[in-house]
């Protein structure tokens, strides 16, 4: 769907960042021979949150294939972050291993293309030999660089029969279901695509589970007998948290959770149409008659139902959130049954012992906490990421990793493997010791995270803050001037906003000191703005 909002002004307000920086070419390589070069295969999903993956969270999926990645030669990252959790920031992030004022890439809305010709971990693997591809979303708007193959949905693409954008520029649509097309693209490359005498690395980035959760037809009827938990802060009343007030993306909101475009009631009655209807219908417009009359068969009763039980209030947040939960779950069916094809595919060829295997998202997501849908918050739930690896021969963590990590990571470490050269201007680590087994004892004590996308849908102002395994320091900015301090330990649910109260002096100036070391250390421009004095 097209933005509601327009950001333009916010955007040109946007430090204007060394652009210079960032243009240019891979500098000439001295390829470490001692390199382990395993081949790489990214997994990439979209608002895949680590409450809805089983390895971490039993309470609502059952996802036997993303646990696979973990069991056996695998690891589970505990402590798994984002640097912007919006998803074409975040994406920027990964790909440069820079925070955004690195990269230049702030937000979805404004429309401006990530400068594609700086250096990115595609580019510095194909530069030591690497066979590179790409399949699925990209959401930068500019075309895919650093890769040998590449096949891309426009935006934020179709669950159903999607359009693509290929890599000689030409369109086409493709019939079926996209977390199925995604993956037979994927394992076609790697059948007959790739260069079988260079390592490779291929990327699959999923749309699943992204709004509006569109399930495959076969997967409709999933999960209509159970009723989920909801979580204890549903009812939050937001009280010492007015961004977290103002923010638009309340399940029991009618405008922002869409009765008709999110959930499915789409009625014959256009007294009910609301302000989504038109784009629903044109998601389920692109459905073939089949496609359709299973989708209709199926939500058909529940419609007539829902209208007739005119339900209200409290009864109806509660229903919506469980329309919410079936929905997002059915279509996470089709997306563990995919990396389970890729899985297999891996094991069938041996090549399990010679690739790293990565799963995450683009970031978390709320699935009822504090009442939400989306994410953007630094609040845990959007901040955090799953993050699953099965380790090639030769890495032997093993379990569960508790060290602090972040999507800027990724690029580092892919660079480390592939024996490349690790620019110095990277803001990311290389994990690779981590996976080694090593747990090293200089290692980050704390993250940096900035969200830049305001005004915008669901109207998250603008922030930047500080977490450390125990608290969390964030400044929201921009049209307010407002600090939250949340101590995780004795708060894990951000209930209870503790900056200024007595008691807390000390750690809100360990924090503040943090922050403003951290973004020097990544030379944020936003620290002249508002620079952090001693409290
Ligand atoms: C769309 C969605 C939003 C979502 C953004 C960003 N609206 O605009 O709910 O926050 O994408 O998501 S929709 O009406 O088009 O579904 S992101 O993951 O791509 O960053
Ligand atoms: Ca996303």
């Amino acid at each position: 769907m097209k933005a509601i909002f327009s950001v333009a002004a916010a955007a040109m307000a946007l430090p204007a960042v060394a652009l210079a920086k960032q243009s240019g070419e891979i500098p000439p390589q001295t390829p470490n021979p001692d390199a382990p070069r395993y081949n790489i295969v990214y997994i990439m999903t979209d608002d895949h949150t680590a409450q809805m993956l089983s390895a971490y969270d039993t309470r609502y999926a059952h996802t036997p294939n993303l646990d696979r990645l973990a069991q056996n030669n695998g690891v589970k990252f505990n402590n798994s972050f984002v640097a912007n959790s919006l998803s074409g920031p975040s994406r920027a992030c990964m790909i440069t291993g820079k925070h955004s004022h690195g990269n230049g890439f702030y937000d979805n809305e404004s429309g401006r293309p990530f400068d594609g010709s700086q250096p990115t971990f595609p580019k510095y693997l194909q530069s030591v030999g690497y066979n590179t591809a790409l399949f699925g979303k990209w959401h930068l708007i500019s075309n895919p660089t650093g890769f040998d193959t590449w096949r891309i949905v426009p935006e934020q693409g179709d669950y159903y029969n999607p359009r693509f954008i290929n890599q000689d520029g030409s369109r086409s649509v493709e019939h079926g279901y996209l977390t199925n097309l995604i993956t037979d693209y994927s394992l076609d490359w790697l059948e007959n695509g790739r260069d079988k005498s260079k390592p490779f690395a291929l990327l699959i980035h999923h749309k699943a589970q992204h709004r509006n959760w569109m399930a495959d037809t076969c997967n409709l009827k999933l999960y209509e007998d159970k009723t989920f938990p909801l979580p204890e802060n549903f009812f939050d009343d937001y009280e010492g948290r007015p961004a977290a007030e103002a923010a638009e993306m309340r399940i029991a909101s009618p405008h922002d959770m869409d009765i008709v475009y999110d959930l499915k009631m789409l009625s014959t009655d256009s007294t009910k149409n609301t302000r989504l209807t038109k784009t629903y219908e044109a998601f389920v417009g692109r459905m073939d008659p089949e496609q359709r009359k299973a989708w209709d068969d199926f939500y058909n009763p529940i419609i007539k139902e829902f209208y007739d039980s005119k339900l209200e209030g409290k009864e109806l947040a509660e229903w919506k959130f469980q329309r919410y939960i079936r929905d997002y779950l059915k279509t996470l069916k089709s997306l563990d049954d995919n990396v389970g094809r890729v899985l297999d595919y891996l094991e069938e060829h041996n090549l399990m012992d010679s690739t790293l295997v990565v799963y995450t998202s683009d970031q978390g997501f709320y699935m009822g906490e504090h009442g939400w849908f989306d994410k953007r918050f630094m609040y845990e739930e959007s901040l955090n990421t799953p993050l699953l690896m099965h380790l090639p021969k030769g890495l032997n963590a093993n379990g569960e990793i508790n060290e602090m990590v972040q999507n800027i990571d990724y690029a580092p470490t892919f660079m480390e493997i592939a024996g490349a050269n690790i620019p110095a201007d990277i803001h990311g680590k290389s994990i690779l010791p981590i996976l080694r087994g090593e747990h090293p004892d200089n290692w980050r004590d704390a993250i940096y995270y900035h969200y830049y996308e305001y005004p915008a849908e669901h109207c998250v102002k603008r922030h930047y803050g500080v977490r450390t395994d125990r608290y969390k320091l964030m400044h929201f900015y921009n049209d307010i001037d407002r600090w939250e301090l949340y101590d995780l330990q004795e708060d894990p649910t951000e209930m209870h906003n503790i900056y200024g109260q007595e008691g807390t002096e000390e750690i809100t100036r360990m924090l503040r000191k943090r922050l403003h070391e951290l973004q020097e250390e990544y030379d944020d421009p936003i620290r002249f703005k508002y620079p952090i004095k001693e409290n």
